[in-house]
């Protein structure tokens, strides 16, 4: 039972401009307005609020045919790898208000460095509808957001964006869930790179629980820190419609909650991202809200003062 208490520091994030639409930009002021601090210092940890994310222009890159807006994709991309990494350093748990999913290229690499740092190494629990694994070479759309694993997969593309030896994760220590839309080319890099795919079907089959018992001691084995990145459309649309790309058969928010408790139990997550939360879309506040909720089991909030039968 890891019951601590953690400084968290809340990174506003608002970038759109990795997705095929606008929106996006109003998702770190809708999780503002459904009480993500109220509720995390209500749990009992301190929370500061650093505000918005200020990029500074990547005038060195040249637009890219294959990769629309890459420079402020890049410009947000450099500016979240620093705050997340001195956010780290400080002792203090990221946790970035997304903004579109091509954010976690920043947050990530930030989250790497200092797991390096620590001697650790940085393993990434991806909860998403899509495999997000495509470069300006193989994506159909062009949209970053669409592009993050790879990003941090190693693939050499992205290298003008920020300059770190690459891989910058394993992406033997990615774990996907959730998934279920890939594009061809996707699939056949995920497999090449040997990422840890756990599909729909493999959650219908096995059950979610057995999934993260996997994954947790996995991680635990190897002494790893954890970054979650929890993209909007990895829970099912008629839970949550606040976002661009909806797909149907979803997370239930029985198996979103059960992710939750567990991984707090386990103690071993360090970071965290909230991305593609759209309000434009939404219906009443209602997907921000359950990103709160999940965020607030995340951090400690319990239903019984108990562990759980299987912990
Ligand atoms: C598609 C692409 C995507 C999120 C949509 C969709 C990618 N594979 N990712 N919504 N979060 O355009 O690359
Ligand atoms: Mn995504
Ligand atoms: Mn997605
Ligand atoms: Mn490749």
């Amino acid at each position: 039972m890891a019951e601590s208490k953690k400084s968290i520091a809340l990174i506003g994030a608002p970038l759109e401009e990795g997705s095929g639409r606008r929106g996006c930009a109003m998702g770190p002021a809708a999780l503002r307005i459904a009480g993500i601090d109220t509720i995390l210092a209500g749990l009992g940890h301190s929370v500061t609020d650093e505000g918005d994310l200020k990029p500074l222009p990547a005038r060195d890159l040249a637009n890219h045919p294959g990769a629309n807006n890459l420079q402020i994709v890049a410009a947000v991309t450099r500016a979240l790898d620093e705050s997340v990494h001195d956010a780290a350093r400080a002792g203090k748990f990221p946790l970035i208000l997304g903004g579109d999913h091509a954010l976690s290229m920043g947050s990530v690499s930030g989250m790497a460095r200092h797991a390096r740092e620590q001697g650790r190494p940085l393993f990434v629990l991806w909860l998403d509808a899509h495999a997000d694994f495509n470069s300006p070479a193989t994506s159909p759309s062009g949209n970053m957001h669409g592009m993050p694993v790879a990003f941090f997969c190693g693939e050499a593309e992205f290298a003008p964006i920020l300059d770190r030896d690459r891989p910058l994760v394993d992406p033997r220590h990615v774990f996907q869930v959730g998934i279920r839309s890939v594009d061809d080319r996707e699939r056949e890099e995920i497999a090449e790179h040997g990422v840890n795919v756990y599909d729909m079907r493999a959650i219908d089959e096995t059950g979610m629980a057995h999934i993260m018992h996997e994954i947790i001691a996995t991680i635990k084995a190897a002494n790893g820190m954890l970054h979650v990145s929890l993209d909007v459309d990895f829970l099912d649309p008629e839970l949550a419609p606040g976002v661009g790309t909806t797909v149907p058969g979803g997370a239930t928010f029985r198996e979103a909650h059960l992710i939750m408790e567990m991984l707090c139990d386990s103690g071993l997550v360090s970071s965290l991202d909230l991305v593609e939360l759209n309000p434009f879309l939404d219906d009443r506040g209602k997907s921000a809200r359950i990103l709160v909720e999940l965020t607030a089991s995340l951090f400690g909030r319990r239903i019984l003062d108990r562990p759980t039968r299987s912990a």
